[in-house]
């Protein structure tokens, strides 16, 4: 009977999906006959992680008939696709989304609750999906739920890695990071496709045929396996794909004859060296080792996307394919410089595979493929060995270097070669191969008039890589990217370090340049690539980011989203954000706003909980609850927030108990992130706060007035109980440094006020909530490189509160830890890196002034309530719908395709 239930429900899905709608009890029967057939636990009992299994594979099966139905359609238009490709992917769980956007939770929770579960319990059981480090990632994934949603053909590609980002755990010493093995228990989301792989080499060599045709002879062979990941839209059929890869050892490879001579550990270890691929979302790469796994990571990621893609056109179009209609056709997105390498990539397979020239085979790249910036901090632009990318790709190094000789030809041409100087400038700054040789011709014309040139080019060389060398602090300050940094002897004659820029390659080979906020994108065009920017300026674009507004606030505020709903008159919202503009009318009603203040108190119940369960912290809900929760880094400056607090409590420490209740708004500071684990700094910061709250916490004149809490193992759905119950949302990165920030986005929609510097997303929210909406403070970006000159010529004269926090911290207010290299690195001591690169002293006493302000308006209820709405109400801009959109029209030209 349980069988037959099952089939009648799957008919029913399968039968019509535009009208059947699973009711309870089909669903019900749905997760009884998968609880049946899942493997691994008793057949006994129905306990928890059995009913998520159980659960998810019943949400599945509707998934797979959607996607199969979306993709069959799309497979018949044959009409033009876009491809996402990024190293990461920030999923988070997946059920109540899933379920969300088929419009089934309702039904889901009554068919749980009558097998004797709650839906949200159920949905606890499933471990993140953190398949990437922060909003980079994040970022990739809201545009998946957008894509699906808007009915845009579209697909992501990414990597399967085992291992995701690293558990969090917080102790006496700081962070520590374990391993997180999501896929332990198996994961119901994804589909292997095991009539889905493409061989990937590596090493090997490079022959030449007689007709100059190349071929690459790979050394070293390996499978990259599809396993497929359905994203439905919210409400909507369509349900697009994201197809991540993992790799294993080609059968052929297996060392059969070793293993039966008994050399069991041979034959394994080239398994578990292909394997090892797939293992861990970035590798540590200080080691040459994990350089050359981070490269073969990115190289298939691009070689098995691109295979696929590539499979698939020539499927669609027939005999005989039209190659120059791939552009018109396919559209590849790469996610940053982490899948530069598609670039030379399809020139190969265009090249060598399919018989196409050079001249055809670039002028259809240039045509495909577009790049998004997301960083301009120098030492986070990638930079690759040429020499380890020789040996691990020789084609594709062979095809870099024709590019980079093309783009010295084109700015050859441009510039003439009358100024030479200028022409070496221009050189450069903008060749994808630095300390390269050129071929002799262009040599021969730039070095002509050697001796009538004022610069040596021996020297100019080195002063280049010395600007890009990171000193040592920056290296650690980074965390990410820290490749290239060979030492230069003194004694040696100087042999500059070859290196291939990935950036510069983007922006050669790419139709199209993007950075991910208005004042970002005006600083690559000014800064970062101008010189390519006066060279394209049509390649230069602004797509501001967003966020899905389904799962970061129709469903992780639902008390919320019900208001919304009945004021505006309609949920449409959810779709169409710009509806939220309604709410600006209602901003002072008093009914409004005393429904507004109650949903924000049950989500701060919520969090308190949250909190106690995961610190062991009580904390106050009637205390404003003032959030920063992002990556730790020191450009996004932590430390200026935990000095603020400092300050804050040894203020109230110097005040009689009356003066204190009447001067401080009652607070609860509540951080979280992870810090990469080799940056040294980041941890420092995580110890720091994670002390202060200890003595804070503690201490019984402060009680409910202060509290400090870091929430360990902060992740997309710890993230999806604190932004709900936020009131204030710290956002206060040194201006200019920040590309845009998207949990800015998160908070403003979920009526949470920001304080914030002007950078990044920060301008462009601030403009629509409203000037008096947002608690603004610091220097501006255009100020920045002027003040941190000031500082290293010893201008600067700090503020005397400053420094009162910092004698504080050193006088062991917070334990005997020493914090020397933490308050050392805001002045700029001998030892201590960069003079408080991060302007964290000249930002601080506009910082706590401006916070003075928050505690002002919180008091009035009214006004801070008024606020919340407004900000919620001008967060119409921020939804990654529109995001999409602009990409879909400006960049990759496809349009919605609505299945008949
Ligand atoms: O991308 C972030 C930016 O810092 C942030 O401002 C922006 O909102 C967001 C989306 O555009 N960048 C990252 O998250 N970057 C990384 O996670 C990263 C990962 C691997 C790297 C370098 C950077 O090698």
């Amino acid at each position: 009977q349980k069988l037959k239930d099952s089939v009648t429900q799957k008919e029913g899905i399968a039968g019509d999906l535009g009208t059947f709608i699973p009711d309870s009890a089909s669903i019900a029967s749905s997760i009884k006959y998968h609880a049946e057939f899942t493997p691994s636990f008793s057949t006994e009992k129905f306990e928890l992680p059995k009913a998520y299994f159980a659960t998810a594979e019943s949400v599945r099966d509707t998934l797979i008939i959607n996607w199969n139905a979306t993709y069959d359609y799309y497979e018949k238009m044959n009409v033009k696709q876009a491809y996402y490709l990024s190293m990461e992917y920030l999923q988070g769980r997946a059920l109540l989304n899933a379920i969300g956007n088929l419009e089934l939770s309702g039904a889901y929770a009554e068919a749980l609750r009558k097998l004797g579960h709650d839906l949200e319990d159920v949905a606890r059981q499933e471990p993140d999906a953190a398949l990437g480090n922060g909003g980079l990632g994040r970022l990739a994934s809201c545009f998946l739920d957008s894509l699906a949603t808007l009915n845009y053909p579209a697909w992501g590609y990414g990597l399967r890695y085992k291992y995701g980002l690293f558990k969090q755990h917080i102790t006496k010493d700081g962070q520590e990071e374990v391993a997180e093995n999501w896929l332990e228990m198996g994961n119901p989301w994804e589909i292997v496709r095991n009539d889905v792989s493409y061989p990937v080499k590596f090493y090997g060599e490079v022959t030449s045929g007689a007709d100059g045709s190349k071929q690459w002879i790979g050394g070293e062979n390996v499978v990259a396996l599809a396993y497929d990941v359905p994203i439905p839209g919210y409400k909507t059929k369509t349900t697009i794909n994201l197809r991540l890869w993992s790799t294993k050892l080609a059968p052929e490879e297996f060392d059969l004859r070793a293993f039966n001579a008994g050399d069991h550990a041979k034959a394994y270890a080239a398994m578990k060296n292909a394997e090892k691929i797939c293992y861990i979302l970035y590798p540590g790469d200080e080691s040459l080792e994990g350089k050359t796994l981070r490269l073969k990571q990115q190289y298939t990621l691009c070689s098995a996307s691109l295979q696929d893609i590539i499979a698939r056109f020539e499927r669609r179009s027939g005999e005989p394919v039209k190659w120059e209609n791939f552009p018109e056709k396919v559209a590849v997105q790469m996610n940053d410089t982490h899948p530069t390498l598609c670039i030379p990539e399809l020139i190969r397979i265009l090249m060598d595979v399919k018989g196409l020239s050079w001249k055809e085979a670039w002028d259809i790249t240039r045509r495909t493929v577009a790049y998004t910036n997301h960083t301009v901090l120098p030492e986070a632009l990638e930079k690759w060995s040429l020499e380890l990318m020789q040996e691990l790709l020789p084609r594709h190094v062979e095809i870099i270097r024709r590019i980079d000789e093309e783009l010295v030809h084109t700015i050859i041409s441009e510039y003439g070669t009358e100024d030479l100087d200028m022409l070496k400038q221009k050189l450069k700054q903008m060749r994808i191969l630095d300390n390269v040789e050129l071929p002799d011709s262009i040599a021969e014309l730039l070095f002509k008039s050697e001796e009538n040139s004022a610069v040596d080019p021996a020297e100019e060389v080195e002063s280049s890589v010395e600007e890009n060398k990171p000193t040592a602090e920056e290296d650690e300050s980074v965390g990410l990217d820290t490749e290239n940094k060979k030492e230069v002897t003194v004694d040696e004659a100087p042999k500059m370090p070859k290196v291939v820029h990935m950036a510069n390659l983007c922006v050669a080979g790419g139709y199209a340049v993007n950075g991910v906020a208005e004042i970002h994108s005006e600083i690559v065009k000014s800064e970062v690539f101008n010189e390519f920017y006066k060279l394209w300026p049509e390649k230069f674009q602004n797509k501001t980011n967003g966020v899905t507004p389904r799962r970061w606030i129709r469903f992780c505020n639902p008390d919320l989203s019900k208001i919304i709903t009945k004021w505006i008159g309609t949920e449409d919202w959810v779709v169409d954000t710009e509806k939220l503009v309604t709410l600006r009318k209602f901003a002072d009603n008093e009914e409004l706003q005393s429904e507004w203040r109650e949903a924000k108190r049950r989500n701060k119940i919520k969090v308190a909980s949250f909190l106690k369960e995961k610190t062991g912290y009580f904390v106050d809900p009637d205390a404003m609850f003032d959030v920063q929760v992002k990556r730790i880094h020191e450009y996004k400056r932590q430390l200026l927030n935990i000095m603020g607090i400092v300050y804050r409590y040894k203020k109230m420490k110097e005040m009689s108990p009356e003066e204190r209740k009447i001067k401080f708004v009652p607070r609860v500071c509540i951080f979280g992130g992870k810090a990469f684990a080799t940056y040294v700094q980041a941890k420092r910061i995580v110890k720091f706060i994670a002390d202060v709250g200890v003595t804070v916490n503690h201490d019984p004149e402060i009680g409910d007035l202060l509290k400090v809490v870091f929430v360990p193992d902060y992740n997309v759905s710890v993230a999806e109980v604190l932004i709900p119950g936020s009131e204030l949302s710290q956002h206060i990165s040194t201006a200019g440094m920040e590309a845009s920030g998207t949990s800015n986005m998160k908070f403003a929609m979920n009526g949470c006020i920001q304080i914030g510097t002007l950078d990044g997303a920060n301008v462009e929210i601030r403009q629509e909530v409203g000037e008096d909406n947002f608690f603004l403070f610091g220097a501006q970006a255009h100020e920045i490189a002027g003040l941190r000159k000031e500082r290293t010529e010893g201008k600067f004269v700090p503020d005397p509160r400053f420094e009162e926090v910092k004698a504080f911290v050193r006088s062991g207010a917070f334990g005997p830890y020493n914090y020397e290299e933490l308050m050392g690195s805001l002045e700029g001591n001998e030892g201590y890196g960069r003079a408080d690169y991060f302007l964290v002293g000249k930002d601080f006493p506009s910082y706590i002034e401006c916070q003075e302000k928050v505690d002002e308006a919180y008091r009035d209820q009214k006004r801070w309530t008024k606020m919340s709405i407004l900000n919620t109400a001008g967060s119409f801009k921020f939804s990654s719908d529109r995001t999409i959109h602009e990409y879909a029209r400006d960049i990759w030209g496809i349009e919605p395709v609505v299945l008949a």
